[in-house]
């Protein structure tokens, strides 16, 4: 292993003073907590207030739905696909190197997997990054997951309730999908896991909270924390290989005109085959996500449960006969291998695409 990697970054006092500048803030939890949701509203309130925003998203695979949308609403971003950035701190620090010879930001939002252990990315941040500064560690969780785990009378699985424990500020967010009495229960129940948290309570979807959440990202600090031991790393470790997950991408056309309504039914009758046969198979669905665009426009579509809709991001105005795009698919499952959801992904696109007279292949 070389220096570069096991030690701190050699930094040249100058880009030490850049950095200085600069404030980090990850925004961690599990699958489709609202991280991308809650980033990307932040980063516009905040650029419409005159702050420099960069963006950091990070994947397990090459393919990152997140990763275009972000690029696509105008966020100067960088992404680390083949796992955990707590793999890839030298790719995370050219990144910001190439950013910040453009611009400091005022803020470098990072979105990490779903998987990261916050304690020990925090403590390699600190240990690489001298002179970063960092702000709190921001978990997020939906609350009607929590709310789910509470009605069933289950424990959070290990690793949202690690990442949970390691929260300095926790942020219940999807309050919009629970009543004031489920959420009081809600905030209970991750008092008891980490009672020493700041709780903040946001909708993504309606912007509440935000304002809040944005004030603690701009003024308030890291504190450091004890290390992690080897222990939790294992485990932790251990219980991510439950995870499956696979991005996929294909060129389209279409072959008659749509309009917006059908591009939307193409992409809810996609992703909820997808959903349905994951449950067929007995895998849990954690996210299933899309991007359809081209260089004119671009639409996200995401479901996180079955009982559930679709949600959409972005604008179409429809597709005329001959149009040509991308669509990216990201799946994400526990109990499924990932090689198994890569066949749930291409069946149901041969059985969907046809009823559309859309035609697709693989790039
Ligand atoms: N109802 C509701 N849905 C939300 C909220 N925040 C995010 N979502 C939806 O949850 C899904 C996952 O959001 P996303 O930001 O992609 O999650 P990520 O995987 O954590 O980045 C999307 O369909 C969002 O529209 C919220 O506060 N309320
Ligand atoms: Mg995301």
């Amino acid at each position: 292993m070389s220096d570069r990697i096991r030690g701190k970054f050699k930094m040249r006092d100058q880009d030490k003073r850049k950095l200085e500048r600069m404030k980090v803030a990850t925004i961690g939890g599990f699958y489709a907590v609202g991280k991308t949701t809650i980033i990307t509203k932040m980063g516009k309130k905040l650029s419409e207030n005159g702050k420099r925003i960069a963006v950091v998203s990070n994947d397990k695979g090459a393919i990152s739905v997140d990763g275009e949308v972000i690029k696509k609403l105008g966020f100067e971003t960088g992404e680390i696909a083949g796992g955990c950035v707590c793999f890839y701190l030298p790719l995370l620090k050219h990144i910001i190197d190439t950013i910040t010879q453009k611009f400091v930001p005022d803020v470098l939002f990072l979105e990490p997997v779903a998987y990261f252990l916050p304690s020990k990315l925090y403590s390699d941040l600190r240990k690489k990054f001298d002179g970063v500064e960092l702000a709190p560690v921001i978990i997020l969780a939906d609350a009607s997951r929590l709310l789910d785990y509470k009605e069933r009378s289950e424990e959070l699985s290990y690793l949202e309730s690690r990442q949970v424990k390691d929260a300095e500020v926790l942020v219940i967010n999807k309050v919009d999908l629970v009543s004031e009495s489920q959420l009081s229960a809600v905030r209970k129940m991750v008092q008891r896991i980490n009672p020493k948290a700041r709780l903040v309570e946001t909708s993504g979807k309606m912007g509440a909270g935000l304002g809040e959440l944005s004030n603690i990202t701009l003024q308030e600090r890291h504190e450091g924390a004890p290390p992690v031991s080897k222990a939790v790393v294992k485990d932790f470790a251990k219980s991510v290989t439950e995870m499956g997950e696979r991005g996929e991408q294909y060129a389209i056309g279409t072959k008659k005109d749509l309009s917006e309504s059908d591009v939307k039914n193409f992409l809810r009758d996609l992703l909820r085959g997808i959903a349905e046969k994951v449950f067929s198979a007995g895998g849990e669905i954690n996210h299933i996500k899309a991007l359809l665009g081209n260089e004119s426009f671009f639409l996200k579509a995401s479901l996180v449960r079955l009982d559930q809709e679709v949600d959409f991001v972005g604008k179409i105005k429809g597709l005329s006969s001959g149009s040509s795009g991308r669509i990216a698919i990201n799946a994400f499952g526990r109990g499924l291998p990932d090689d198994f959801l890569y066949n749930l992904i291409i069946t149901t696109l041969q059985e969907v695409a046809p009823k559309y007279e859309i035609k697709f292949d693989e790039v």
